[in-house]
């Protein structure tokens, strides 16, 4: 007797490439059917069978209150019946760009849009504009959407299939694209004295969580800060999975340096489509209407979307709301490294904030080559037992995962038990 998620799965593949509107989601490289979600409520979804899982994707990072936190829920019903969309300002857009640029000091400026490619195609388009120079620096296994410039070496979804980078993007635009690696400084020093006067910007995620979560080491982010100031070039943050997700501040305010842009998406949305880019006053001025570099959306800044974005902002506002996130969230590695380290299992886990990494190798890595190290194979077997205890982590070995302020004792204790019977299957081979 076929279940639904794998009736509905047969007939999306027939109407949708995959079965899926993003490919990260369809299962391919941890195998098997993917779950076809129908409703979601703090930490917990079920699936199309009405199957309960404790959820650890989080929509890939905006959930951070959970799923259909009831203030969200009805500030994006109030919003909707007062009209869903106009194509002019609103004054939630103008709440939201307050909110953002309290937050954030370092976005003097902010620009809604809709995605996280959005904001990070437009912030490197901006940086070219501003400085008159066509090279940017990204670093391998960093994924910052999909725009054209930026699918080279791509993690994520991209990582996840084998195609870090695309077909379909010409040589002429990949050119202009110079990748290094993670963490390497003395690479980064030695690209910029090579073509310095050419770089219109380096573009990193301050904490990378699309290679699964890799930190940022000790010197790296100053060492980035230190050479963009001295020949000029734009640093860009790309915080769209670290906003509002490892602190209040985001990355920026966790390790104290100062990015000249910053994108945004995820948890500024709640849930809905938002995206945002800011930065430097000076920077932004060069965006139309004010200046020469075009940006533009139908449905930028939309009333509803920014109502769940506004509702989730304010209530992670809350006195100690990421510290007791973190707590949490380091509990969960702490459990499931002690779990398996009972078991006799080369395994490691670390967190940032809500965001957590789980790698089936003795340390976590440090690089994007430790990355590749890792077991994936046991990853997927670790992954398809949980998932038959009723914990849905990410379906890919190279996502981070996210834990919401729903999650408590009962849904970490639960997670652990199931961990306990998914390394219990590992160590028989
Ligand atoms: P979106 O266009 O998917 O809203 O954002 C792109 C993006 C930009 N920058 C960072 C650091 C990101 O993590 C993302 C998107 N993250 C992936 C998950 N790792 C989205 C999931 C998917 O592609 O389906």
């Amino acid at each position: 007797m076929k279940s639904r998620n794998e009736i509905l799965f047969e007939k999306s593949q027939r109407v949708i490439p995959g079965g899926v509107n993003s490919p990260v989601r369809a299962f391919r490289s941890v195998g098997g059917t993917p779950v076809f979600f129908a409703r979601g409520s703090g930490p917990y979804v079920w699936d199309a069978d009405d199957r309960r899982y404790i959820d650890y994707v989080g929509s890939w990072g905006p959930l951070v209150l959970g799923h259909a936190h009831p203030q969200v829920v009805k500030a994006v019903q109030e919003a909707a019946a007062r009209g869903l969309s106009f194509g002019a300002p609103t004054e939630s857009e103008l709440e939201m760009a307050e909110w953002i640029t309290h937050c954030l000091p370092s976005m003097q400026q902010v620009r809604l849009v809709s995605s996280g490619t959005e904001a990070t195609m437009t912030a490197i388009r901006l940086a070219r504009g501003f400085t008159g120079r066509p090279k940017i620096v990204k670093f391998e296994g960093c994924y910052h959407g999909h725009a054209d410039s930026l699918l080279v070496k791509a993690g994520s979804g991209a990582l996840t299939l084998g195609q870090p980078s695309s077909a379909g993007v010409p040589a002429e635009i990949t050119a202009h694209t110079i990748v290094l690696d993670y963490n390497d400084a003395t690479m980064l020093e030695a690209a910029f004295k090579a073509q310095g006067d050419k770089i219109a910007a380096v573009i990193v995620e301050p904490v990378a969580g699309n290679m699964n979560l890799v930190k940022p080491g000790k010197e790296f982010l100053a060492a980035l800060r230190e050479l963009c100031t001295r020949y000029g070039a734009v640093l860009i943050f790309d915080e769209v999975m670290t906003g509002f997700r490892v602190g209040l501040q985001g990355a920026q305010g966790l390790f104290g340096i100062t990015p000249d842009l910053t994108t945004l998406g995820k948890v500024i949305g709640g849930g809905m489509p938002v995206g945002a880019f800011g930065g430097r006053r000076d920077i932004m001025q060069s965006i139309a209407p004010l200046g020469p570099v075009y940006q533009a959306g139908t449905l930028s800044g939309n009333p509803v979307a920014v109502a769940a974005g506004l509702a989730t902002l304010k209530l992670v506002q809350a006195p100690g709301f990421f510290e007791r996130l973190s707590a949490n969230t380091t509990m969960l590695v702490e459990r499931l490294q002690a779990t398996a380290r009972d078991a006799g299992i080369a395994f490691s886990a670390q967190s940032v904030g809500g965001m957590f990494g789980v790698y089936f190798r003795a340390q976590p890595p440090e690089t994007y080559a430790q990355v590749m190290e890792s077991d994936k194979a046991a990853f997927n077997r670790f992954y398809h037992s949980l998932l038959a205890e009723g914990i849905y982590f990410a379906p890919s070995a190279y996502e981070a995962g996210f834990v919401s302020a729903a999650h408590g004792d009962a849904q970490i204790e639960a997670t652990i038990t199931a961990a306990k019977i998914a390394f219990g299957k590992l160590t028989i081979t």
